[in-house]
């Protein structure tokens, strides 16, 4: 089973500024935990980050055929992304949305998520757990979909 990660745009920037917001791990340690869960799970991810808005639709687009869902923080474009959205649905394959903060708690332009009603499912608050929990939950439901389907 292969799992996308996409961040979006600044997640470049972890672990270098604004700690108590989004903790202290950088991207590329995000990234290690996510390959040590993933090798306990069984399953392989590919991690894909960009700021730019084209790139990622085009990486969902390119990267749909080989993979089975994706886990997804699009960051600011969670907010204000039609493009990115439309990908994801397009490419009929599931995803997980996450967030290290939690959205909801913060300023109310936050509140709104272009995803969330596409999603297989939503973490937010917890941090690097987010992306962890929510890589352990698409598992979950890849592997129920593909029971459902024998
Ligand atoms: O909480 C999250 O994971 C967010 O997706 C992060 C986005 C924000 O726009 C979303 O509302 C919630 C921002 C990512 C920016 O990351 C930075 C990290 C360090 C320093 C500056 C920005």
């Amino acid at each position: 089973m292969k799992i996308a990660v996409v961040h979006g745009p600044n997640l470049n920037l972890l672990g270098q500024r604004e700690p108590a917001i989004y903790g202290g791990a950088t991207l590329a340690e995000v990234d290690r935990q996510l390959h040590t869960l993933a090798m306990e799970l069984q399953v392989e991810v590919t991690c894909f980050q960009s700021n730019s808005e084209g790139a990622l639709v085009d990486h969902v687009q390119g990267a749909a055929e080989a993979v089975d869902g994706f886990l997804v923080n699009a960051g600011a474009y969670t907010h204000t992304s039609v493009a990115l959205r439309d990908a994801l649905t397009g490419v009929g394959r599931p995803f997980v949305e996450v967030h290290l903060s939690n959205v909801y708690a913060r300023e109310p332009f936050r509140h709104h998520s272009y995803l969330s009603d596409r999603a297989v499912g939503v973490v937010a608050g917890f941090g690097l757990e987010s992306y962890l929990s929510g890589l352990r939950g698409l598992v979950v439901h890849l592997r129920q979909a593909a029971k459902h389907e024998s």
